[in-house]
């Protein structure tokens, strides 16, 4: 593994070296959680892409594993193994995949040849599907000849269940459903939810259809965002009511997984935000969100928290039970770290805003403030966090509950990852990377008035690997 980059995260999972996208093959399978990546083993670039595969006991701490799947020479995956999805066929893990080759996108299937989901053999009849649905008709561009990719599968009555993304031609994405009684012959059935190109993007990547009893929720991820609508879904149509993002910073293309116990926990790639010359100087590319538990809550909204697993990872503990703050007051905290959760209860009271900047030299060259404003918004500025040009400094942001309510914090700083959950609903993640070494500080400020910050802890958190 790669080590010693400042900007490495240490308790978030990423590539030994080289490239990591999408989360795949997510399983929970003979007590062990498994986590496949898209991964290219050649360099920090996105290219001839094979499932890169890591294995923990405990959500926590994670062991890098061999490839998983390679692209075939002269099969239909040549040029690559794209996203997919893992099932449990009656003991027989299974994955089903996209193989580029060419300019085509077709599903793949392979089955793991161990127990331990090391080896995976390819079926011989590979791609399943062959031709592209026509009704309605498939997104072609210059590059390829369908944009049809990425699979979400599910067994419901002994009928097995796919959806797969789309673009469509004059419309915008789609996740069109596909029905099968074996895995391997598959049914077109239609889409069972089509965007408008203007509010939900060209094409759909990766969606997702999570069922949580009376209610679903199915998230696409549209080139920008990931998108996530709520509401029903029965016989083929998923009935909105609800739309919002998941996260509304540098996180994309996720994918959940059922534990033995019946959570859902979510995966995102937290892609990078500097040039792509500073990837290839770092010679790693790619991180993991923290798993996320997702759950509706009373009111019908989506709930996200962090696996509560993670406490396991809380090291050294710094708390105060209240520390009030005066209009322009600075209180510094005595804690230098890149690497830790910082927990917290903030009321505005007739502030105007707090700040709570982490990674932040002494002389304040370099920090990045989380901002909570009387606006009900939370920004990450990112235009400070680096002197370094190839860092990108725009500020990301997202709507919260109304500021007179106590607004609850959890952020996870982690090299360069910025992981924000406010109220265990609304999510950002924001990549930065400070160069500065002593770019460790933390510090709590208010604008404009008072401002009350009760039950606050920061704990370093441990390498997981
Ligand atoms: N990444 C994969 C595709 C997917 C995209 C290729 C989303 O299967 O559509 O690496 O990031």
């Amino acid at each position: 593994r790669l080590g010693d980059d400042p900007s490495r995260p240490s308790y978030h999972v990423t590539p030994p070296a080289n490239w990591l996208n999408d989360p795949n093959g997510l399983i929970h399978w003979n007590g062990r959680y498994h986590l496949f990546y898209q991964y290219n083993p050649a360099g920090p670039f996105h290219n001839t892409i094979h499932w890169g595969h890591a294995v923990s006991d405990d959500l926590v701490h994670w062991e890098d594993r061999p490839v998983a799947l390679t692209p075939s020479p002269d099969g239909p995956d040549r040029d690559g193994c794209w996203s997919g999805c893992a099932v449990d066929n009656d003991g027989v893990p299974t994955v089903l995949y996209t193989g580029g080759r060419d300019k085509r996108q077709l599903p793949c299937i392979a089955t793991a040849a161990d127990d331990d989901l090391t080896t995976w053999d390819k079926d011989a009849d590979n791609p399943i599907i062959e031709e592209l649905p026509t009704e309605p008709e498939v997104l072609r561009t210059e590059d390829w000849e369908g944009e049809f990719r990425d699979h979400c599968v599910w067994r419901e009555d002994g009928t097995w269940y796919q959806l797969i993304g789309a673009g469509i031609e004059g419309g915008g994405g789609a996740a069109l459903l596909y029905e099968s009684s074996d895995l391997r012959d598959w049914e077109y059935q239609g889409p069972i939810l089509a965007g408008d190109r203007d509010t939900a993007g060209t094409v759909w990547e990766c969606p997702e259809l999570l069922d949580f009893g009376d209610r679903q929720l199915l998230h696409i991820s549209n080139y920008e965002d990931v998108v996530y609508f709520l509401g029903t879904y029965d016989d083929g149509e998923f009935d909105v009511d609800r739309r919002d993002k998941l996260d509304h910073g540098d996180f994309y293309a996720p994918q959940s997984m059922w534990t033995d116990d019946g959570r859902i926990l979510t995966w995102g790639w937290l892609p990078e935000a500097r040039d792509v010359s500073g990837q290839w100087d770092a010679g790693w590319s790619g991180a993991m969100s923290l798993p996320r538990e997702l759950s509706l809550a009373d009111d019908g909204g989506l709930c996200q928290r962090p696996a509560p697993e993670l406490t396991e990872l809380r090291g050294e503990n710094t708390g105060y039970d209240v520390v009030r703050l005066d209009p322009g007051d600075t209180e510094q905290l005595p804690v230098e770290s890149r690497s830790f959760e910082l927990r917290a209860t903030v009321r505005l009271e007739d502030a105007e805003a707090v700040e709570l900047s982490v990674l932040e030299s002494p002389d304040g060259e370099e920090r990045t403030p989380i901002r909570y404003s009387y606006e009900s918004e939370i920004a990450v500025d990112r235009s400070a966090s680096s002197i370094d040009p190839q860092a990108t400094g725009d500020t990301q942001s997202m709507r919260v509950q109304p500021y007179d309510a106590p607004l609850s914090l959890r952020v996870f700083v982690d090299g360069s990852v910025v992981e924000v959950f406010a109220n265990e609903r609304h999510c950002l993640t924001s990549r930065v990377y400070p160069t500065r070494e002593d770019a460790t500080g933390i510090s709590l400020s208010a604008d404009g008035g008072r401002a009350t910050i009760a039950s606050l802890d920061i704990w370093e958190l441990d390498s997981v690997w």
